[in-house]
């Protein structure tokens, strides 16, 4: 295949080969001139290398605390202003505590916890929250709060990022899920998210995370105004700050659905384009240890295919009350899978199925079992 390539591309596949860094200029040519088919390789050759033909998954499920927020991101089709909160629901501690309660029994290993900005829920009302969960279920693993919530419930109470991420820890967070980061660059986020937490603000409550000892995930919103010289920007910074900390488990690019929010005009990006771009944050952020297609957003079929596109992650079975995404029009109106269903599904792509914990440490390994799947 490589005599139809110009001498870039060619140098960036040998770069690949070698396990060497591309830089951001070979990222902008890969955009512009990569095809499907040569992005693609080059990813699954990494992936290949870093995790066989496993891919992981999880057993979680997903708390909104609220859907009321003080922000008015332009791409948000699931935030009810706080003026019109009586569109919006608000969850007390002891109706999440219900919910935690429904999973008692059940092998769920994490509890995903993110909502909107609502300026009654303090940081002394989540750190009451934290705290309850793990009274209840000590080692449910607690993913909670995106940068965006920290940034206000901290400044709110007056502490800074590391009293207020160190009294969440005492209080039983584990990790800090990717969301919040939509694009880093001024020239796009004050068009799409202005009022909420800026990039570096976003980069050093994560950066705090772990120099305090807890990992985090980050995400890319794409596929609508930005352009390929912005997700480079964005994918930059965070890879320089996995650099500097290695506190990153997953970078999770998350396709802009259009549905029922002021971007409404603005249209999706084609299955191809998304298909790229995995294959090129796998190939760029190579300091990142995982790959995730958020399933619930791409769909399933989507997903499978996105197995071999540098995607080693899928996420996990999750229930129906994440809202984020269904309201915003994409391919899951229910999602749920159960764990069975996961299982095939990633067996169907060709791949070996593997749960996972939040740390990725392992919990089961389908790929040596044939069809059984323990409830
Ligand atoms: O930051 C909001 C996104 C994110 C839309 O860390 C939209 O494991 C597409 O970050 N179209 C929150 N996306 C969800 C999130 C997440 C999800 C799953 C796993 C993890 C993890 C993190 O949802 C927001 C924003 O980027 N979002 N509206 C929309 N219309
Ligand atoms: Fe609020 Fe998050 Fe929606 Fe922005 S994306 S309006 S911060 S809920």
């Amino acid at each position: 295949m490589n005599h139809t390539l110009s001498p870039e591309l060619k140098s960036i596949a040998q770069k690949v080969e070698n396990g060497d860094r591309i830089t951001d200029q070979d990222c902008l040519l890969l955009f512009e001139k990569g095809s499907i088919g040569f992005v693609g390789s080059l990813a699954n050759q990494i992936k290949e290398r870093l995790h066989g033909d496993k891919v992981f998954f999880n057993r979680n499920f997903h708390i909104e605390p609220t859907n009321v927020c003080v922000f008015s991101c332009q791409f948000c089709s699931y935030s009810r202003l706080y003026a019109n909160r009586e569109e919006g629901w608000e969850l007390s501690i002891e109706q999440m505590l219900h919910l935690v309660k429904r999973y008692d029994g059940i092998p769920v290993t994490e509890v995903h916890i993110v909502g909107g900005v609502h300026p009654k829920m303090n940081l002394k009302f989540f750190r009451e929250l934290l705290a309850a969960i793990k009274a209840h279920r000590p080692e449910l693993h607690i993913k909670a709060f995106t940068a965006v919530e920290y940034d206000y419930m901290f400044r709110k109470a007056n502490v800074s990022v590391k009293e207020g991420l160190q009294e969440l820890i005492d209080a039983g967070l584990n990790s800090i899920p990717g969301g919040g980061a939509e694009i880093f660059h001024p020239e796009i986020r004050e068009q799409i998210c202005a009022d909420k937490v800026d990039a570096a603000g976003w980069l050093t409550i994560h950066k705090t995370a772990h120099e305090l000892g807890i990992p985090s995930n980050a995400t890319m919103l794409y596929g609508h105004i930005e352009k390929y010289e912005h997700r480079i920007d964005h994918m930059r910074r965070l890879r320089d700050l996995q650099d500097q900390t290695g506190g990153f488990n997953t970078f999770i690019p998350l396709k802009f659905r259009n549905k029922d929010n002021d971007m409404h005009t603005v249209a999706e990006t084609t299955l191809i384009e998304d298909m790229r771009l995995y294959a090129i944050a796998r190939i760029y952020m190579d300091n990142f240890p995982h790959l995730k297609a958020y399933w619930p957003m791409l769909g399933r079929q989507n997903a499978q295919l996105a197995l071999s596109f540098g995607v080693d992650d899928i996420d996990g079975t999750i229930d129906d009350s994440t809202k984020i995404y269904s309201m915003a029009g994409s391919e899951e109106q229910n999602p749920t899978l159960t764990t069975e269903q996961l299982v095939q599904l990633i067996r169907q792509a060709g791949k070996s199925p593997v749960e996972r914990d939040t740390l990725y440490n392992v919990i089961n390994d389908f790929s040596t079992q044939e069809d059984s799947v323990a409830h």
